[in-house]
């Protein structure tokens, strides 16, 4: 236990060396591990994460994520290097539609508007109106001027938008395997336990999920509420990487995860080991074809001009 402490810290000293060496800044996703989001110049959700590739100097991004994050950011970055220390770190959710099946969907329900939610490929963004985060989803189909659209590929958080708006949705049915394992057996029981606890839950779950919550929101939008409830004792319904930040930045709170098992795999690939040879050896680089970057920039724009 010592010796990987000590390994840890030696390759802590070591990345912060490499980086100044390199001129690169570390990106981490709020789902990390909690010695990669220490290590990280910046950590938030995906929309922060490629806003802040625009703002930063340093022309090296290293993006600790899983891949769509990574493309996000080369799309509004394609003059910066952006590596991902494990490029096999993908989104089991950004799989689930291809490019064939929205070019389907599209062609059955012709001009109504496609918003493609950020966890999905850039060919998919490439192919869509408009894009959004689960910080913004709703706010983005509500400035949508028809009724009725196309919402791919998250049909949890489809359907939350859907009850805080008017708007007739076409919902894909894909889900994100994490989110997806929360049960509200598991929140009713642990809300027996702990009576005076609040429940914040993320749109990813399931609708049986949500309609427990005391707040519904985005890994940002959880943090903010985290800090300001009265309440001591926080249950939240996303993944587990969340409580690094939520424990730092409230520590007199006691917060609970409905099982140990809230864990995204694909997020927890990335460690200091990994960051470290991507800092030495400057890989691996994430690029998007230009002609599909362009299109993707399109729909990633819209929305970031509209959360501006
Ligand atoms: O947009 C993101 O980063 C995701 C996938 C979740 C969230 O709520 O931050």
């Amino acid at each position: 236990m010592l010796k990987l402490d000590l390994k840890n810290e030696e390759l802590k000293k070591e990345i912060q060396a490499l980086k100044v060496k390199q001129k690169a800044v570390i990106l981490a996703h709020n789902y990390q591990r909690d010695e990669v989001q220490e290590i990280a110049d910046f950590t938030g959700d995906s929309l922060s994460l490629a806003k802040t590739a625009v703002n930063v100097k340093a022309e090296v991004i290293v993006f600790c994520g899983v891949r769509f994050m990574a493309e996000t950011a080369y799309i509004l970055n394609p003059n910066k290097l952006v590596l991902m220390p494990e490029p096999r770190a993908g989104c089991p959710l950004a799989d689930m539609i291809t490019v064939e099946e929205l070019r389907q969907l599209k062609a059955d329900n012709p001009r109504v508007p496609v918003v493609c939610y950020v966890n999905s490929s850039a060919e998919i963004k490439a192919e869509s109106d408009v894009c959004c985060t689960s910080a913004n989803a709703v706010a983005i189909i509500k400035n949508i001027p028809q009724k009725k659209l196309i919402f791919i590929p998250d049909a949890n958080l489809a359907r939350y938008a859907a009850s805080q708006t008017s708007k007739d949705i076409i919902i894909w049915p894909g889900y994100c395997p994490t989110h997806q394992k929360i049960k509200p057996e598991q929140i009713l029981s642990l809300k027996e336990k702990y009576p005076q606890a609040v429940f914040l839950a993320h749109p990813e779950c399931q609708a049986s999920v949500l309609a427990l919550a005391d707040f519904v929101g985005s890994t940002s939008e959880i943090y903010k509420q985290a800090k300001k409830t009265q309440a001591k004792v926080v249950i939240v319904g996303s993944e587990l990487g969340m409580l690094y930040r939520l424990q730092k930045e409230s520590p007199e709170k006691l917060f609970l995860f409905p099982s140990k098992e809230t864990i995204c795999p694909n997020m927890k690939a990335t460690n200091l080991k990994k960051v470290h040879r991507s800092l030495v050896e400057l890989k691996t680089p994430v690029t998007v074809p230009e002609e599909t970057r362009q299109l993707a920039a399109a729909a990633v724009k819209r929305m970031v001009e509209f959360s501006a």
